[in-house]
């Protein structure tokens, strides 16, 4: 795999850079299309298109900032590797594999940061309590980290009655933003603690901005809504770290890598203030 943007060594060595990309190929429960093993590979082959002067901030972020890329690394040495970042004190940028792994990043967060919320981007809630008789699919993922910590959900347009009955039930309800309700910022903003986790399921967006994912849903947002709502968060709340899941890429499509490798590379714009 290659590094992201491919820099030149002074601003990619693990030392000096604020940055840490952690690739984490992790695919086992996928319940629909498969091949997200393959998104951070292409994630960090599109970011090397990817301008290294930002269009929106007028900067250059890698140079300013650094962004090392660590060795892909399984499910299991996730949590390890990101408590490692953070007692370091840079910012892990995941990139997934499947969105099971965001769990273990989470579980590193709070160990670091106590008053954590997690902000979730994502077509779907994933707060079922098992999914085909597993705990840890995809599908749970959210319902596993609110035992850790509070999540606001935002894009969601897809849930099914297990968990609008539990959401009721818990009051989570409130924290759930449907897809079609895009004035939610400032709400949004209110429902997170300080200290915020950012786990964006690559299906937030709409199916036409990405196809490649592997449970798409209609009525998804689209490139300036998500940078809208990114860069109110990275404004006003202290992010410590994010990840990128879900991108199955189609052989032969590039513009769903590039599309992802450029929101990180954004995303990294707005940490760096
Ligand atoms: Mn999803």
């Amino acid at each position: 795999m290659s590094d992201f943007l491919s820099l030149e060594p002074k601003y990619c060595n693990y030392k000096n850079s604020l940055f840490a990309v952690i690739p984490c190929p992790h695919e086992a429960t996928t319940s629909y299309m498969k091949g997200t093993k393959n998104g951070p590979a292409a994630i960090l082959s599109a970011s090397r298109q990817v301008e290294n002067f930002d269009d929106e901030l007028k900067a250059d972020t890698a140079r300013k900032a650094g962004i090392h890329t660590m060795k892909p690394l399984t499910k299991a040495r996730l949590c390890g590797a990101v408590t490692k970042v953070f007692k370091d004190k840079k910012i892990p940028v995941v990139l997934g594999g499947e969105h099971s792994l965001s769990v273990e990043a989470v579980k590193a967060a709070k160990a670091r940061f106590p008053r954590l919320s997690v902000l979730q981007l994502d077509a779907h809630t994933d707060l079922r309590d098992a999914y085909k008789g597993k705990k840890d699919s995809h599908a749970c993922v959210m319902r596993r980290i609110l035992d850790i910590c509070p999540v606001v959900q935002v894009g969601i347009r897809s849930t099914s009655e297990e968990e609008w009955e539990f959401a009721k039930k818990s009051g989570q309800d409130k924290k759930i933003h449907f897809a079609e309700h895009l004035d939610v910022v400032e709400k949004v903003i209110a429902q997170l603690s300080d200290q915020v986790y950012i786990t964006c399921d690559v299906d937030i967006f709409d199916p036409a901005v990405i196809p490649s994912t592997g449970t798409p849903e209609p009525g998804g947002l689209f490139w300036y809504e998500v940078l809208d709502i990114l860069r109110e968060v990275c404004k006003q709340k202290t992010v410590v770290g994010v990840d990128f899941v879900e991108l199955c890429p189609i052989k032969g499509m590039v513009a769903p890598d590039f599309t992802i490798a450029k929101l990180v590379y954004r995303i990294m714009g707005y940490l760096a203030k």
